[in-house]
């Protein structure tokens, strides 16, 4: 598409509108992607979040803004709509580390045993699993299993901490996510020494040694209320940075620090340039078969109803 090499940022986001509009559109981005995203969009969230303003919407058109997974959820529970993402390799390695025949094989081994599926996992795990779960919920839902014993995945960081929350015996996955466990103990102590009166806000994806240092541990929507709340000036922020962009347009009086090394590459593939192309085009679109799409919606419902 040559026309769009003249377009300055400002023309993209004028454009961007416009087809918006002429589509029927809405634009749903995560906490995590780029600040120029975040800005253009409806609605900036969690994928829980963002799944439920995709079927809450009267849009016809879902430009997503996240990773795959989280358009999956998004066409799991409004398939009438047309769910955009507006690069498909934007996937999720956590989600990767789990497919539905090594779910099928776990499942044997521990038979009955209840299976919690963090959200980030493909649409064809959550079919195979008894309920999903958030961040924000997992204890939740892990204490409302009847079981003693749950099977948990992918995320063995969260697993293990919300194994320390409950009295579950919790069957883990050894899936990570590479963005969160990449963020070091010594990072953080390093910035609590630059500003010993921030507090430390982290994401329960993070290592054990890592949690140990934190105020707070919740997921980004948490985050979000948090540091709201919280009469703290200060924050080192422990997850995916992108969230920050968010925390300072609502929090203008306040500072947060990122650590550095907590970049998602996949997040960081929308671009505007993309979501324009895919408003143009309504295309890379993301489905789901409708076999799959009712086991999974059956898992992700269950969620919502428990909280
Ligand atoms: O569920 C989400 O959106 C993810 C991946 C993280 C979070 O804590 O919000």
């Amino acid at each position: 598409m040559e026309e769009d090499l003249f377009f300055n940022d400002e023309k993209l986001k004028e454009e961007i509108l416009r087809l918006k509009k002429e589509r029927e559109a809405i634009i749903l981005a995560h906490n995590y992607q780029r600040p120029e995203v975040q800005d253009i969009a409806d609605y900036v969230g969690d994928s829980l979040g963002l799944s439920q303003q995709a079927a809450a919407t009267e849009a016809k058109v879902i430009v997503f803004c996240g990773v795959h997974f989280m358009a999956e959820t998004a066409y799991i529970l409004s398939p009438q709509k047309l769910v955009l993402l507006p690069d498909l390799r934007a996937g999720c390695p956590l989600a990767d580390m789990i497919t539905p025949d090594a779910l099928k094989k776990m499942k044997a081994k521990y038979p009955g045993v209840p299976v919690v599926a963090y959200v980030n996992t493909s649409a064809a795990v959550k079919a195979e699993s008894t309920v999903c779960s958030t961040s924000a919920n997992s204890v939740q839902i892990i204490e409302s299993m009847q079981n003693r014993r749950v099977i948990f995945v992918p995320d063995e960081n969260l697993g293990k901490y919300v194994a320390r929350k409950t009295n579950k015996e919790i069957i883990l996955w050894k899936g990570k996510c590479p963005t969160h466990h990449k963020i070091k103990r010594e990072s953080v102590l390093r910035l609590k020494k630059d500003h010993p009166q921030a507090k430390f806000v982290a994401h329960p994806e993070c290592r054990q040694d890592v949690l140990e240092l934190a105020d707070k541990i919740c997921g980004t929507s948490g985050m979000v209320k948090y540091v709201k709340q919280d009469p703290s000036r200060e924050f080192i922020i422990g997850t995916e940075l992108g969230i920050i962009h968010r925390l300072k347009r609502e929090n203008p009086n306040k500072e947060f620090y990122a650590l550095e090394e907590a970049i998602c590459p996949n997040m960081k593939l929308i671009t505007l340039d993309k979501v324009y192309r895919s408003l143009k085009t309504l295309t890379p679109k993301v489905t789901v078969p409708e076999d799959i799409r009712l086991k999974a919606l059956n898992a992700v419902q269950k969620m919502i109803s428990i909280t």
